[in-house]
């Protein structure tokens, strides 16, 4: 497969495939990929963007507010995010007075971090940026991480950073796309060299447990086809009861079987199976003579093209909101991406959701093409046409 998020300018097809596998530890059943691509290939120039859509900028206010909130964390206290991309995030701490710090490798979006006025340390996160910042700044009262943890390969070095850097009442809050939703929505188009773990509870409990970290409070969100929010603090007892929420969950993973091979076994008859019926769907409807659009140029939707095969002879074009993205070809299948309103001046029929984790964001963005009796078709986690 190619790089999930490597959009080219031109239409060439110099570009490094790489396999794609996941496997599962028998020991601590931790989800994963069986190679590490070199984070300098994905991340040093990075088009994805989350605060493009206004269903991640509710959630980033929604864990501000709650930090704020919640655990109550000193007014003008230190908050560091890691994998802070365009500083959307911390922009919401810093309007409520604390000191803020972003953290992320890639330089195009630091700049426009920096540029809003958030300062941003352009590197990997790991123990001698902790060290840097906690000689420079001290503790931190408060670190997130949304959507980065499940791309770092080397989580001790993340982990033993944290510890370090929250001090002891300090909160360290993650977010990460869920494994029990991955496989029971059957979202195998998250699968990409990007992502190198696929977290479920029991796993990162035994990994957290490692450097000094215990979870004080778990939560499911419905963001990027499902997510769960850890707030961890520094380990106090060894005894301290667990959370209610969290046994909860641990008991759903082992009753949906996330820690049994046979699960990932009949996981994959299921892609195959879709892949089957999404092809039939869509030679269909070219066979009518009909124009099928993308909308979504996502990482994930260049695993689907490229795993189901389907390219710029089935899908025309793929329309998407982020400027960097467009007249871009896509990975591997060379779709080209345009700006969001080419569908209006098209006769388009279909448009595949490929960023179905924000479908209802984008059918009610694309309400006229529906009253033009243009018709959706979402991949997850069936196969459907709306
Ligand atoms: O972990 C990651 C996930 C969280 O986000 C990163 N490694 C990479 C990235 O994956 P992705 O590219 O699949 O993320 P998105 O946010 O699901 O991509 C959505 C794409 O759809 C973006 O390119 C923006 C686009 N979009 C659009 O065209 N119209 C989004 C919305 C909301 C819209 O209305």
């Amino acid at each position: 497969m190619p790089l999930p998020n490597k959009f080219t300018k031109e239409d060439s097809n110099k570009e490094d495939f790489y396999p794609l596998s996941c496997v599962i530890c028998q020991n601590c059943k931790l989800v994963q990929l069986d190679i590490i691509i070199n984070p300098k290939l994905m991340f040093s120039d990075y088009p994805y963007i989350p605060s493009t859509s206004k269903v991640m900028m509710n959630n980033f206010t929604n864990l501000a507010y709650e930090t704020i909130e919640f655990p109550k964390i000193k007014k003008g206290s230190l908050v560091i995010d890691i994998g802070s991309n365009d500083g959307s995030l911390l922009e919401i701490f810093n309007k409520h007075g604390f000191q803020v710090l972003g953290v992320d490798p890639a330089k195009n979006l630091a700049k426009v971090a920096i540029k809003k006025g958030i300062p941003t340390k352009i590197s990997q996160f790991n123990l001698q940026t902790a060290k840097d910042i906690k000689n420079k700044h001290g503790h931190a009262s408060l670190i997130t991480a949304t959507n980065v943890v499940a791309h770092i390969h080397n989580l001790n070095q993340l982990l033993k950073g944290v510890n370090l850097l929250i001090g002891n009442d300090g909160k360290f809050i993650t977010e990460f796309p869920y494994l029990l939703d991955l496989v029971e929505k059957q979202e195998f188009d998250t699968i990409y060299h990007e992502h190198l773990s696929y977290f479920s509870l029991k796993p990162w409990m035994y990994i957290i447990n490692k450097y000094g970290l215990e979870i004080v409070d778990v939560k499911r969100l419905n963001i990027h086809g499902g997510t769960i929010r850890v707030t961890h603090r520094k380990k106090r007892t060894e005894n301290e009861n667990m959370p209610s929420n969290l046994k909860f969950l641990l008991d759903l993973e082992e009753k949906a079987g996330l820690y049994n091979n046979l699960t990932y076994i009949n996981f994959t008859k299921k892609i195959e199976e879709k892949r089957y019926k999404l092809l039939k769907l869509l030679n269909e409807i070219k066979k009518d003579g009909k124009k099928i659009i993308g909308i979504g140029a996502a990482a994930k939707g260049n695993i689907l093209t490229n795993f189901f095969d389907i390219g710029p002879d089935i899908v025309d074009y793929i329309i998407d909101s982020t400027s960097y993205k467009h007249y871009c070809y896509t990975p591997g299948k060379k779709i080209p991406i345009f700006p969001e309103d080419k569908i209006s001046s098209d006769d388009v029929h279909y448009a595949l959701i490929l960023a179905w984790n924000f479908k209802d964001e984008i059918i009610r963005k694309h309400k006229d093409f529906k009253k033009k009796g243009g018709r959706f078709i979402l991949p997850i986690p069936e196969v459907i046409v709306i």
